[in-house]
């Protein structure tokens, strides 16, 4: 070796080594140089899905440059039922279009920022080695574009994200999605590969609060979540949005997760991981149940399925599943085997329960109103704690903030109606005795007696009213939403 000199990158550093200078540059990286060393032969054109889909397998083809064009397109979509948000894109998608690769391509990518769009963005991509993952290469203003280049070093499965300022917010608004490194020759075959990709979003409103909700940073600084998803919004893997699969069938999940903020316990309920590509890397952990996967960070998780039925993905932080949305279905078709799974099967378990805070009755159990008169005289209670700071003493409201309930013709025209305020609160304009209100009164929580109670309450002493709501009305109120 001598007067030889050997060259070998390290994130993004040249180290120069000879006998006569000895620079370390720590561990050797046998492989990377071998990625270095991979001669690419013609050009070839990304396929880019959107989730829940990937690009077909790379195999055994050898490595090439790769032309992948991404474009960033800002626009509104839908959180859940009734609730909109202007989610930032890469590709139209959230998560962003899956880029597939090997080992040893030359990836030419070009970042087109749509001439519609508001802002500036660019992209990190974890599988770049060189300044901020590509990023300080791929500054786009609207209406512009940037082209950069990198050799994929490592094999793996990778998050990139855009890094413009303020990051956590682009990447809250779901600027985030996988890009996959095959190690020459490919990952083994499956039957069935799809693309999942955990966000946490922060809305003005608290979860399902109806309307275009602008995003909070508040509540996004305070990693305090309104909603918890798999691939962007609620319900993007349930019903006939389910990934599916047939018994017997090896099933290759990529499971990202984009945060900004939370680490996602992933697991499959009722199933267990015969292999998990831990951290997205090269060491592979086998029979698993729950893999924990970083904010910015991603896993590859295998497993056949051996029994037909609905098996649920969740983040078994268990109420970011049931009540914020983080909650998907794999639906297996196929035949029982008795030998395996044996039981009748009862239908709707495990479905979503929304973000309604539900209290628990407090034990002993609350007294019951046995007469009218008894529940007038506990509502009056509940409108003490729970109305007066609003609707004031009398229920007179105050002029141009809070509407009136005594004599309120609003509260007169429709029970029901009344009943939704208090459960689930109200937003935007209403009319109340000849008055316009366009405020913001929110969900109260409260049992369905103690909700039966104050309304009938308010009816009867406030308006001279006879109805008396009872709890059974409430219950098919709540149940209604
Ligand atoms: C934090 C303040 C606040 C609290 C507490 C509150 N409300 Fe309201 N309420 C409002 C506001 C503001 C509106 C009007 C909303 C709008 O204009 O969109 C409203 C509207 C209403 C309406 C429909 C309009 C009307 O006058 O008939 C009803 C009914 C109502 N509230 C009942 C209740 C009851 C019952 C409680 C207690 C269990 C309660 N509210 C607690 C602020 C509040
Ligand atoms: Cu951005």
């Amino acid at each position: 070796m001598n007067n030889r000199f050997l060259l070998t990158i390290k994130q993004g550093m040249i180290c120069l080594a000879s006998t006569a200078i000895l620079v370390s540059c720590g561990n050797d990286k046998p492989k990377k140089e071998n990625a270095l060393t991979v001669k690419t032969n013609g050009v070839v054109q990304a396929e880019l899905t959107a989730p829940p889909h990937v690009p077909a397998p790379i195999g055994d083809r050898s490595a090439k440059k790769l032309k992948v064009d991404m474009e960033i397109l800002e626009e509104e979509g839908e959180m859940t039922d009734g609730v909109k948000y202007v989610y930032w894109t890469f590709g139209g998608s959230v998560p962003g279009s899956f880029i597939r690769t090997r080992v040893g391509d030359e990836v030419e990518f070009t970042l087109k920022n749509h001439p519609d769009n508001k802002l500036p963005h660019n992209i990190d991509l974890h599988a770049v080695t060189g300044p901020g993952g590509g990023a300080e290469s791929s500054f786009v203003a609207p209406g512009q574009q940037k082209t950069f280049s990198f050799k994929t070093l490592n094999p793996g499965l990778y998050v990139y994200h855009c890094a413009t300022a303020p990051v956590g917010m682009h990447i809250a608004n779901g600027m985030y999605g996988l890009i996959l490194v095959e190690p020459a020759g490919g990952l083994p075959k499956v039957d069935k590969e799809y693309y999942i990709m955990q966000g946490d979003f922060y809305t003005k409103g608290d979860y399902g609060e109806p309307g275009l909700q602008p995003f909070d940073m508040k509540k996004a600084v305070e990693e305090d979540a309104d909603y918890v998803v798999f691939n962007g919004k609620v319900g993007a893997l349930t019903g006939d949005n389910a990934i599916t699969a047939e018994v017997g069938e090896t099933v290759r999940l990529y499971v990202g997760n984009g945060g900004p903020n939370l680490v996602s316990s992933f697991h499959v309920i009722g199933e267990i991981f015969d292999k998990v590509h831990v951290e997205g890397g090269s060491i592979i952990n086998k029979d698993v149940q729950t893999t924990l996967i970083p904010a910015g960070g991603a896993a590859i998780v295998e497993f056949r399925v051996d029994v037909p039925g609905t098996f649920i993905l969740v983040d078994h932080s268990i109420f970011r599943a049931f009540n914020k949305g983080a909650l998907g279905m794999l639906k297996v078709a196929g035949k029982d085997s008795s030998a395996i799974y044996t039981g009748t099967l009862q239908e709707g378990i495990y479905h979503p329960e929304g973000g309604t805070i539900q209290v628990t009755p407090d034990a002993p159990a609350a007294p019951e109103a046995g007469s009218a008169a008894e529940r007038i005289e506990m509502g009056k209670r509940v409108y003490s704690r729970t109305c007066f700071a609003c609707h004031q003493g009398e229920g007179q409201g105050i002029p141009g903030a809070f509407p009136p309930l005594a004599n309120s013709d609003y509260m007169q025209a429709d029970v029901n109606r009344a009943i939704d305020v208090v459960l689930h609160g109200l937003t935007g304009e209403i009319t109340v005795n000849g008055t316009v209100y366009n405020s913001m009164m929110p969900g109260q929580v409260l049992t369905d007696e103690q909700a039966a109670n104050v309304l009938t309450y308010i009816y009867q002493e406030m308006n001279g009213s006879d109805v008396e709501v009872t709890p059974a009305m409430v219950a098919k109120v709540r149940a209604s939403k």
